[in-house]
């Protein structure tokens, strides 16, 4: 009995350790815009370990943001029309993006040829299983800009 006890004690202490580790699991993804209003991905995945994610979107063209401008914007894929017909009126110094949206989960800001933008976010925003999707805000772009984000 006492040595359960000890096992137990050993197991529990093992399992605070093995969260302390999981706190810090950063997992990168990388996505690149183009001047052809493409995203070189059309899905993204992220592990149910990971506890951050970091982003990078990279604008691999040569046009400036005003003409081709891209950004990263994630959140339900039930939402995602309504976050990009609201971020047509919003503007392009709010990065075509509602004032605090409480539907956009995660975004970078608007980048032209040769830019980037890095985002961290908590994966606490997420479900597993749930649908997500990907896009970028520009006004016509998600129709083209788009792709699945899965977090299992
Ligand atoms: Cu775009």
């Amino acid at each position: 009995m006492k040595s359960l006890i000890r096992s137990l004690a050993l197991c529990s202490l093992l399992g605070i350790a093995g969260n302390a580790f999981a706190a810090d699991k950063v997992c990168k993804l990388e996505i690149a815009g183009t001047d052809q209003m493409q995203f070189d991905k059309k899905e993204l995945a992220v592990a149910a370990d990971c506890t951050q994610v970091e982003l990078t979107l990279k604008h691999t063209g040569k046009l400036p943001a005003q003409a081709m401008g891209h950004n990263w914007v994630l959140s339900k894929a039930s939402d995602m029309a309504g976050v990009a017909a609201d971020g047509i009126g919003a503007g392009f110094a709010s990065n075509h993006l509602k004032k605090d949206d409480p539907r956009v989960i995660a975004h970078t800001k608007i980048v032209g040829g040769g830019q980037s933008d890095t985002i961290t976010f908590p994966t606490s925003k997420l479900t597993k299983g749930e649908a997500y999707s990907f896009y970028c805000t520009f006004p016509g772009h998600s129709a083209l800009m788009k792709g699945a984000f899965k977090f299992n």
